[in-house]
């Protein structure tokens, strides 16, 4: 998603699924053995039984239809309504009542799918996705713009009905006030899950401006009501500027035993001892991916909220 350029708000997107993240980390290592031609003749010799009897979605090529043309879903991926028959879907979540500075993320989803259009369906890292799993873009859940809690509410019931099959929601958002409710539904059907939490902020704060359901708060209520695994938690990017001296900064996150992984800690290395950290530390249990946008520096992704 890193490589979507969208100027006027920030945008959240979320991944949900041990499985989507175990297949792509996989992919990950597999590509650096072989070519890209071996790789995909071996991959598709090892797909599994279900999978190959299946005809699955892909995404609408732009040599067999204009790229300027066609229903605007995410990757040119079929819509349908319901998660019937799919392993994932991309959803979009136009929230941005719950944000204290730049509003517009409502805009995100749609903005998100416009510049998505580009995108075909693998790449030269190896991975291929829609050769294995199922996926559709199942349009927008409904919410109340004018009624921030009403919103949260909505969205735990619609994200309830997504989950229940065991189909995996990929997110468009929306400001990370959506990312509550949504770990709410995922606890009723999955329990605690693991978080890679990558973003500026930690969005742990407890209240603002004496509400405690805000975009800066969606990971601590998630905690408090048992969403999440304290010990399979990890904030990666974190940076900018803070009310409190550094020595004591992350004090909560030491409390619960969350990782915190500053942006600072990240500069001119390679990632790849981090995300061995992470795989270790994910193990085999669900996992939530909340990727916000103003992780990437303002001089590549400028004009987000906060
Ligand atoms: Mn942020």
């Amino acid at each position: 998603m890193s490589s979507i350029c969208f100027r006027s708000a920030s945008v959240k997107v979320e991944m949900f699924g041990v499985f989507i993240l175990r297949e792509s980390l996989k992919r990950l290592s597999f590509v650096r053995q072989a070519h890209p031609a071996v790789r995909r003749t071996t991959r598709r010799s090892f797909a599994s039984s279900s999978s190959s009897r299946r005809q699955l979605n892909e995404p609408l090529s732009g040599a067999k239809f204009p790229r300027v043309g066609g229903i605007s879903t995410m990757m040119r991926l079929p819509h349908q309504t319901d998660t019937i028959g799919l392993d994932a879907c991309y959803v979009g979540v136009p929230l941005d009542i719950g944000t204290s500075y730049r509003s517009g993320t409502r805009l995100g989803p749609r903005q998100i799918r416009y510049e998505s259009f580009v995108l075909g369906p693998c790449n030269y890292t190896g991975a291929a996705p829609f050769e294995s799993l199922q996926v559709a873009d199942i349009g927008d859940v409904t919410l109340n713009l004018y009624d921030l809690k009403k919103s949260c509410e909505m969205i735990r019931e619609q994200y309830a009905a997504i989950v229940a099959n065991g189909c995996k929601p990929l997110t468009l958002g929306g400001d990370h006030t959506l990312t509550y409710p949504i770990l709410q539904a995922i606890k009723e059907k999955y329990g605690p899950v693991g978080l890679v939490h990558i973003d500026a902020h930690d969005d742990v704060a407890d209240t603002m401006l004496g509400e405690k359901v805000t975009h800066g708060t969606p990971f601590r209520r998630a905690a408090e009501e048992g969403c999440l695994d304290p010990k399979r938690v990890i904030q990666i990017g974190l940076r900018g500027s803070n009310y409190s001296p550094p020595n004591d900064l992350y004090e909560y996150q030491k409390e619960m035993g969350f990782q915190v992984v500053p942006a600072h800690r990240c500069w001119h290395k390679s990632m790849e001892p981090l995300m061995e950290k992470v795989r270790n530390m994910m193990g085999d249990g669900p996992v939530y991916l909340s990727f916000d946008i103003d992780f990437i520096d303002p001089g590549l992704a400028p004009g987000t909220e906060v």
